[in-house]
């Protein structure tokens, strides 16, 4: 039985896991990329909540990758991969974020990818094809978009923000995130709804949107981008201040990020 990771991972370790979590998505995102004839729709938590047959594949293709490569690590994927870590490593993975975008074959889905341990997260892989960006980040060691340096905008206004967010499976939860919307509409510069939560995520990591937040994210959603988000150099919190979680998730470089957790309290 392989020994539980202690302190933290050597820069071998993280270059390793990360150039995984890269070949990986890569492999996932030629397989999306070659979509059937038809997709077998199925709707999850909701009337509004699909999953397809190709976010299975998608997964499957993941898990056996990962686990392959690394047996002892731990696996919680979207659609239901579940394996308990023996080694101290656990994979996070959404098979395709933003499943109406590919649905409909619109641009931004993408192939999330992290690991974490018991610090938090370790390295992060969010690959849209349709976009060709391949974000990456690793902890402590910067955050990248295919292969260059990224870093968020600074202190930027709220007036002058342009934030990203999206909209709950949950459809009564619309009513109250409308509510804060149009609190937010006339102050900002204008508000994004991408529709894939881990490239609105890597969106500040890069400075293409100034901010960005979400009430009902699972931790799939964001594990990757909130990784590359922090190592570019915004915060990334929930509703208070502490870890994001499914409560809200909001990302901001500093000064915006303090404002927008006022305004959505
Ligand atoms: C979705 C996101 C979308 C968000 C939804 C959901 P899925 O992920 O990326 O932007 O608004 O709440 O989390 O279900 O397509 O993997």
């Amino acid at each position: 039985m392989a020994a539980v990771t202690t302190g933290e991972p050597t820069t071998e370790l993280k270059t390793e896991l990360l150039q995984l979590a890269k070949d990986t998505a890569l492999k996932a995102g030629k397989l999306l990329t070659n979509r059937p004839g038809t997709l077998e729709i199925t709707s999850k938590s909701s009337s509004v909540d699909f999953v397809t047959q190709m976010d299975r594949a998608s997964e499957e293709l993941i898990f056996s990758e990962i686990l392959y490569a690394r047996p002892n690590d731990g696996f919680v994927g979207e659609e239901g991969g579940d394996r308990v870590s023996v080694s101290g490593i656990t994979w996070v993975v959404d098979p395709i974020d933003g499943t109406t975008n590919y649905l409909m074959d619109l641009p931004g889905w993408n192939i999330s990818i992290a690991a974490k341990d018991s610090t938090g997260g370790l390295i992060g892989v969010v690959y849209s094809p349709t976009i060709d960006r391949m974000f990456t980040a690793a902890r402590g060691m910067g955050a990248y978009l295919n292969g260059r340096p990224i870093s968020c905008n600074k202190n930027v206004e709220l007036k002058n923000a342009l934030l990203g967010t999206g909209f709950s499976y949950e459809l009564d939860k619309r009513r109250e995130q409308v509510t804060l919307l149009s609190s937010l509409i006339a102050r900002v510069r204008d508000i994004r709804r991408c529709g894939a939560a881990a490239v609105d995520l890597c969106y500040v990591a890069m400075g293409a949107l100034d901010g960005y937040y979400e009430y009902g994210l699972n931790e799939w959603d964001y594990a990757a981008g909130g990784l590359i988000a922090r190592e570019a150099g915004a915060i990334v919190s929930g509703r208070h201040g502490g870890p994001e979680c499914k409560e809200m998730t909001i990302a901001a470089g500093p000064g915006l990020h303090d404002v927008l957790v006022g305004e959505i309290n």
